[in-house]
């Protein structure tokens, strides 16, 4: 037997067996390449993620919401961190993979080229968005690829102090004045349709569902979850006092899960391709970023080189 068939049938039996696949275990060219595909995408959605929400760092309106907010914004870094070093465990290479979003070769989230508007935007980010992440990365949580899984337990973790912050936040200001109530209102009805459009295409449009479910990355389809998301969110939407913008939105006692309307999947297809509202800004200021923050990197390289060569002397 030859040690490429040894391979393939230790990673089956351990896919079969719901265990998990490890840096050092064989695995197919396929499954390398559609993690790292997920976990940069994943990394980059958190960097990038990172912008929409600093904005609002300095015009917190007091001091307690800039530490929660600066706090939140920090933890997101961390995740693009553990999650580039996930993606390194495969072979990745971190400036490679930074490379290639700026260069609009690798995506990120679709949700992360809207404006935020107010500070009620912070608040239904960190309900809709940071919801909507953990009912997508939940089930990551058991992915097959070991480290990828890992990362996900501590990421998720922190995707709920983030959800809750923002339910907060928003409960502060629906008990607030008329146009703080109006302000939320005007969020949720910005943030309602691409948060749904996070999960992804619908099941029959995705490219990559059947497989990454067969390698049991993915646990549940894109459809699934989405429902999932909007059974979550609806009596969320009426326990806080607001509408969600859909009139198709409806419980069907029968399905025993909220009917919604139609997702403008034109729309999304135009954000993914480059053509949302702040396609061009999110990574003209992540290259900038990358850009001003060369010689910390150089620096810190020749200080590694430094260090090894005085360890070998
Ligand atoms: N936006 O075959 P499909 C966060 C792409 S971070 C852009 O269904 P797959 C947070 C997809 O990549 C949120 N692109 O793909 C951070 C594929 O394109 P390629 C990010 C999208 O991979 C800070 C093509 O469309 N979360 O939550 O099976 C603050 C066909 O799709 C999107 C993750 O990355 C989209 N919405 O399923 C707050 C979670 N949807 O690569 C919050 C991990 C699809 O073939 N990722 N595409 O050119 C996943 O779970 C899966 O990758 C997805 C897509 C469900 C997103």
């Amino acid at each position: 037997m030859t040690d490429l068939a040894t391979g393939e049938r230790t990673f089956a039996e351990t896919i079969e067996r719901d265990q998990r696949v490890e840096p050092r275990d064989w695995m197919p060219d396929g499954y390398r390449k559609t993690m790292i595909r997920q976990i940069a995408q994943h990394a980059h959605s958190e960097i990038i993620g990172m912008q929409p929400e600093g904005g609002w760092i300095t015009r917190a309106p007091s001091l307690r919401r800039k530490a929660i907010l600066l706090a939140k914004v920090q933890d997101e870094a961390g995740h693009g961190l553990y999650l580039y070093s996930a993606a390194e465990t495969l072979g990745a290479d971190r400036g490679d993979l930074t490379r290639r979003l700026i260069e609009g070769r690798q995506k990120y989230s679709s949700i992360f080229n809207y404006p935020t508007l107010s500070f009620a935007d912070v608040g239904v980010i960190g309900w809709l968005v940071d919801g909507a992440a953990i009912c997508n990365q939940v089930p990551l949580c058991r992915s097959s690829y070991g480290p990828y899984a890992r990362a996900m337990i501590r990421i998720c973790k922190e995707e709920s102090f983030h959800q809750r912050q923002g339910y907060e936040l928003l409960m502060t200001m629906m008990r607030g004045s008329d146009e703080q109530r109006a302000m939320v209102q005007d969020a949720v009805d910005r943030w309602w349709w691409p948060s749904l459009m996070m999960f992804g295409p619908p099941d029959a449009d995705s490219p990559n569902s059947a497989q990454s479910m067969a390698w049991r990355i993915k646990r549940h389809s894109n459809d699934d979850l989405r429902q999932r998301f909007v059974d979550m969110s609806a009596p969320q939407a009426e326990a806080l006092g607001v509408t969600l913008p859909d009139p198709a939105l409806k419980w069907n006692a029968e399905r025993e899960h909220y009917d919604f309307g139609a997702i403008d999947w034109d729309e999304f297809k135009k954000v993914i391709s480059g053509g949302g509202p702040l396609n061009r800004e999110r990574i003209a200021h992540r290259k900038r970023a990358d850009d001003e923050g060369a010689w910390v990197r150089e620096a810190a390289a020749a200080h590694a080189r430094k260090q090894r060569e005085g360890a070998r002397a």
